[in-house]
């Protein structure tokens, strides 16, 4: 038999049964055939046709699926530490965003910056997430707030791409904020910008699904509403900056659009929990953000248990609130500030990460899988979200190779 490989010896949390805890299997085998898994199970269960092939003996490591970071920023320009020190000294969040810092200021050094500089700023703080296990990321648009720049972060995420071995999927967030240009024009800003550009990246090919910023420092629901319309008239999936900062019944409103994803949602009341569990989505917990802006009002994790909402966790990776290339730090965070166990914390970065990108092949180890692995040196998944600040990624898997 050619072309497949076998994996030995490894503790594998496939993510797959929800019967027994990360759907453990202690000394498991995994079979590797091109870019898929074709079978994954117990040492004693692994059929006779696969036994004359040489396994690799991982020792006891831990596998589990690669990393998937749903929700990022990565690519701008520029950087905000001037801010953080603002607001060390007192300067609120939204009161730099009113004051035309905040997102505009990284909007101007994006305009400057060229498409090889983009990809060239942005690749070290994917490195630093591939280097943990990353094996997807979702990377959104929304710092160019006009046509070309809105493109070029486009075109330089899927750049990132074909540079290095992951998937990237594409997240276009013209309605991020209004640009000065726009100022108090906002209606303005969604028709002639955010709409006629968002036409423009999907016959490029650049969209994968469309996003915005329900919130008073950005848009109102009506506005989200009408970027919504649009994208489902290209049929491309939504999904929301909702409830981060205040309630404005953001979830709620992207659930009526059956959105993939409502994200933040650490103001979000029951009535949107409901309608998230109606709809199947997910939500994304962001505790990078939540961390950085020294927020106090916590995500409803309760109630989204209880609602059986699916929660995924992404760093939000961002110059202005949320500067963090670390999905271990992150699901770290997801445990200590949120209360969440370190099993929904490792589900909410592979399995439901995986679900709130709309990816139906990845996320879980079992057949028919994309091969994207992560191979630890960890006897047990809850060590991924107990240490602070230390990587113990043996191995990273992508389509099968290594
Ligand atoms: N919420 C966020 O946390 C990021 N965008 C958003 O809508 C922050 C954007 C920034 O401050 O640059
Ligand atoms: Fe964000």
């Amino acid at each position: 038999m050619t072309g497949k490989t076998i994996l030995c010896g490894a503790r594998i949390a496939t993510q797959a049964d929800e019967q027994t805890p990360y759907g453990l299997i202690d000394d498991g085998t995994l079979v590797m055939s091109g870019e898929r898994i074709e079978w994954v199970g117990s040492k004693n269960d692994l059929p006779d046709e696969y036994s004359a092939i040489d396994a690799e003996d991982l020792d006891g490591r831990l596998v589990t699926p690669g990393l998937i970071d749903c929700h990022t920023h990565v690519i701008f320009g520029g950087d905000r530490a001037q801010e953080f020190e603002m607001r060390l000294n007192g300067a609120g969040y939204e009161e730099i965003a009113r004051a035309g810092g905040g997102i505009n200021s990284t909007v101007r050094a994006t305009r400057d910056a060229s498409l090889e500089q983009l990809i060239e700023s942005a690749m070290p703080r994917v490195d630093a997430l591939i280097a943990e296990g990353l094996t997807t990321i979702e990377i959104k648009s929304g710092y160019g707030l006009e046509r070309e720049t809105e493109l070029n972060m486009l075109r330089a995420a899927r750049e990132i791409g074909k540079q290095r071995p992951i998937t990237v999927l594409t997240t276009y967030l013209g309605a991020h904020a209004t640009p000065p240009e726009y100022k108090d024009r906002d209606d303005a800003y969604i028709e002639e910008v955010v709409i006629p550009t968002l036409h423009a990246a999907h016959s490029e090919g650049l969209v994968d699904a469309v996003d915005g910023f329900c919130e008073g420092i950005a848009f109102q629901s009506k506005q989200i509403a009408r970027v919504f319309d649009a994208a489902k008239a290209l049929n491309l999936p939504v999904k929301l900056h909702a409830e981060q900062l205040s309630n404005l019944g953001g979830a709620k409103l992207a659930a009526s659009y059956d959105a993939l994803s409502a994200d933040h949602i650490e103001y979000l009341d029951e009535d949107g929990v409901v309608a998230m569990a109606l709809a199947g989505t997910t939500g994304v917990i962001l505790p990078g953000a939540f961390y950085t802006l020294r927020e106090t009002q916590q995500p409803p994790v309760d109630l989204l248990r209880n609602h059986q909402v699916p929660m995924a966790l992404a760093t939000d990776c961002n110059p202005g609130s949320s500067p963090l290339t670390s999905l271990l730090l992150t699901m770290n965070m997801g445990c200590t500030l949120f209360r969440m166990t370190p099993e929904e914390t490792l589900a909410g970065v592979t399995r439901n990460a995986a679900r709130a990108l709309g990816l139906k092949d990845r996320g879980v180890i079992a057949a028919g899988q994309r091969a994207d692995l992560a191979i630890w040196d960890v006897k047990h998944p809850a060590e991924l979200s107990y240490r602070i600040g230390f990587n113990p990624l043996h191995k990273r898997i992508f389509g099968g190779q290594a």
